[in-house]
């Protein structure tokens, strides 16, 4: 905000070179001839690579899920032989500046024979093209479709979108002939630097991951690409740092997007709307490689596991697959595979409601689960460890004045106005450790987090931690845990910068996972050391540890502020021992590291309201406010909860309404620019009016939740269901995201004149 921060691109090396990809302009494409003596002869330009260097020295990204139903692929640093998407790096010229770099690279000419693309879902289901496959069941499906008195089937789609981060991608490596330090705005440094490692044949021990300030990441900094295998093997092949940071265009096309999938559903329900059973066949377009690490059964095994949200349905059986097409791989993007799950149940549970006349707040009071029956098994496998979505339901709609939202509404469309209200409920997979991807079969994240918390001599403590932080506030948050646990001032505990030289090993900021390990890591490792110090102070003060109180900076006994030992005063003997050593044969230090595996998934939620008004003249949707209570479980800081909520809702709304990244049928680009990719800005979302509900998770430290997805997964479920409201009574029907004006209006003007 101050523009203080250091990110990829204010670093720099002496003697630093640059990096540039050439890219493939076709989706499908066999390369006959690469010619680079033309961008060799550049100014200023070192060296030009193509697969045939690179292939000797880096090995492909070729990821594993355990289990039946998968198909690997090789993702190689630079095309080999064929390019499979638009996009794809074909070649890299490496020069003494950017700009140097970026015309060597419009030097170079490829000899192409295009190839056949598939470029849709459609196609690459009629080729069987499928690279990842699962099938699940559980209760009596059947019998429930055969005795339910309303079958509801719907087939919704959602487009490809791109998670956008302000600083796009990029890195800078450095090999001193010995180590290979690489700074990466990576979320999972420990994956880099494991997957490098198997990409480069070096030893771990021989990388570092070095984390500056990180410009956002929203899910696609997790994953490792060929562009990063490229740079760290050219900083080695030249024995000079180098540093490619990726341009807006190159992320919109060769970055991983998110999404894109089709899931038919059928929903069998009783009379009164009870929810018996659900179908689902689920397609997600994977796009040409699987991403390291999470693979393509990410969005669609994703989708398939929460579909059935936060109800009481017993009986579920879902057919998820993902296919291999010629566009970039899919793959994570805040709230990933929940979006698509919440925004098709969401929609139908409008459309049972509709066939069951009822209102949709009534549909979802008669399904919710109460408080009461949790903990739930999910007809998914999954155990939903607490919640209360009655009351966070119950608590919306009367923020909201749900009652005179609808009067209102009656009266305004009574005189033409298009005003839908929307409800979405869903429930979140968040903080899962190594049970869940286990089950998952995702053998490349471990699932573990760590820290080390120090308190130096002077009295104030370090923590360093294996998750960076990419815009959440890792830092005040896990400042405050410290600071708490060791009765520590703020401003005097400090979170060191992500290095993995210097921080412990785990797996990194994704799925909603960093509240959670904060707690189970550093407010473990701080606990820690707060019983060191009490155990110390004892000694000094002749009480009984347990009678030792830690704030302000001095460790008390209860009752008697005056007896008491400052923190600093401790530390300095923790790492000074007096003669004899310490008391009760303490070691020295004061430190501690913790490995934490979260227990499992702890399942956080929300309810949202959205209310819109479409403008008859142009089908712009307006969203007029836009309401939820949030629920997850104990809050450490309520202010980047409610910033979080902020951030992600307006994705949510992009998703819904705005970004589609749009392919033509031969695979061809069509939204290259942010001219076309339409991302939200600022007057597009009124102010969220956020409210707040707390049910502990009982399985978690601290009762803590994840939530940094959530608004996304709300997000475009409200929306759709606000449009499908307001434009109901006309026909339309709102099974596809984005909703684009032209296409509601095109759709209602079919409606009121249909063609004779
Ligand atoms: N928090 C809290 N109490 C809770 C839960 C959360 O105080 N019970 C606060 C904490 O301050 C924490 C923050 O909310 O720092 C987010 O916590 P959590 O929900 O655990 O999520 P993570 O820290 O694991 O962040 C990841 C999540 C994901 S998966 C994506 S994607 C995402 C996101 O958060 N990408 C982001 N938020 C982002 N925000 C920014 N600015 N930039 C991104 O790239």
């Amino acid at each position: 905000m101050r523009g203080g921060g250091r990110y990829l691109d204010d670093l720099a090396l002496p003697k630093m070179l640059s990096v540039s990809f050439a890219r493939s302009p076709h989706a499908h494409a066999r390369i006959d001839r690469i010619e680079t003596a033309a961008a060799r002869a550049v100014p200023g330009v070192a060296l030009v690579v193509t697969a045939a260097e690179l292939r000797a020295v880096a090995k492909p990204l070729a990821p594993r899920l355990d289990g039946a139903g998968f198909t690997a692929t090789a993702w190689p640093a630079l095309a080999d032989g064929t390019a499979r998407f638009c996009g794809e790096a074909v070649a890299a010229v490496v020069a003494s500046s950017a700009q140097a770099a970026a015309d060597a690279r419009e030097a170079i000419s490829v000899d192409w024979t295009p190839l056949p693309a598939v470029a849709t879902l459609d196609q690459a289901l009629a080729a069987d093209r499928v690279i990842f496959h699962r099938r699940h069941r559980a209760g009596d499906v059947d019998g429930a479709f055969a005795r339910a008195a309303l079958v509801v089937g719907e087939t919704f789609a959602h487009g490809r979108c791109a998670p956008m981060p302000m600083e796009p991608r990029g890195m800078m490596a450095d090999w001193d002939g010995e180590t290979l330090t690489l700074w990466s705005p990576s979320q999972c440094p420990s994956l880099l630097r494991t997957a490098l490692a198997a990409a480069l044949d070096l030893p771990e021990m021989r990388i570092r991951v070095v984390t500056p300030d990180v410009g956002g990441g929203f899910g696609l900094k997790m994953q490792v690409f060929p562009e990063d295998v490229a740079v760290a093997a050219l900083a080695r092949m030249l024995q000079r740092p180098v540093k490619w940071i990726e341009e807006r265009r190159e992320n919109l096309a060769a970055a991983s997007q998110a999404r894109e999938g089709r899931t038919a559903v059928e929903i069998a329900a009783a009379a009164d709307g009870t929810l018996l059973a659900i179908r689902a066949r689920i397609v997600s377009d994977a796009g040409a490689y699987h991403a390291y690490p999470t693979t393509a059964a990410l969005e669609p095994l994703g989708t398939a596991s929460i579909l059935p949200g936060p109800y009481r349905v017993s009986a579920y059986e879902y057919d998820t697959r993902a296919l291999a097409t010629h566009k970039p791989p899919l793959g994570a993007y805040r709230g990933v595979g929940m979006t698509l799950g919440a925004f098709v149940m969401e929609r139908m549970l409008d459309l049972v409601a509709e066939r069951a006349g009822l209102d949709p707040a009534e549909i979802r009071r008669r399904n919710l689960l109460p408080r009461e029956a949790y903990p739930f098994k999910s007809a998914t496998g999954l155990t939903y460890d607490s919640g209360d979505f009655p009351k966070a339901l119950e608590q919306v709609l009367a923020a909201v004045g749900y009652e005179e939202l609808r009067r209102t509404q009656a009266q305004q469309r009574a005189t033409g106005r298009l005003v839908g209200i929307g409800i979405a409920c869903y429930t979140e997979y968040t903080g899962m450790g190594s049970t869940i991807f286990r089950l998952r079969g995702m053998t490349e994240v471990p699932g573990i987090e760590a820290a080390t918390v120090a308190v130096d001599p002077d009295g104030t403590a370090r923590c360093s931690v294996s998750f960076p932080t990419q815009g959440q506030g890792h830092g005040t948050t896990i400042a405050q845990l410290v600071a708490d646990r060791l009765g520590l001032a703020l401003e005097h505990v400090r979170l060191e910068p992500g290095d993995t030289s210097r921080s412990p090993r785990g797996s990194g900021t994704f799925g909603s996972r960093g509240t959670v390990a904060m707690l189970g890591s550093a407010g473990a490792a701080a606990d820690l050391v707060a019983e060191k110090i009490r155990a110390l102070a004892a000694d000094r003060l002749e009480a009984s540890a347990a009678d030792v109180v830690l704030a302000a900076g001095r460790a008390a006994v209860r009752g008697f502020p005056d007896r008491a030992v400052s923190v600093a005063e401790i530390a300095r003997v923790a790492y000074a021992p007096p003669l004899g050593g310490l008391p009760g044969g303490q070691t020295p230090g004061l430190a501690a590291t913790v490995f934490f595996d979260p227990p499992g998934a702890t399942f956080s939620g929300a309810v949202h309201v959205a209310v819109v008004e479409i403008d008859p003249e142009t089908g712009r949707v307006g969203v007029e406010r836009y309401a939820l209570v949030e629920d997850c479980g104990t809050m450490i800081n309520p202010m980047i909860v409610e910033g979080q909520i902020h951030g992600a809702v307006t994705q949510g709304l992009g998703e819904a309404l705005l970004e589609d990244i749009v392919y033509d049928d031969s695979g061809q680009l069509l939204t290259a620019t942010l001219m076309d990719y339409a991302v939200p800005r600022a007057d597009d979302l009124p102010e969220p009016e956020i409210g707040h509900l707390e049910t502990p998770s009982p399985i978690m430290p601290g009762g803590v939740k994840g939530m940094g997805e959530g608004g996304t997964i709300g997000a475009p479920a409200a929306i759709a269901n606000a449009v499908a409201d307001a434009m109901r009574h006309l026909g339309v029907r709102i099974t596809a995201l984005p909703i684009r004006p032209e296409s509601l209006l095109r759709r209602a003007a079919a409606r009121l004149d249909p063609p004779s």
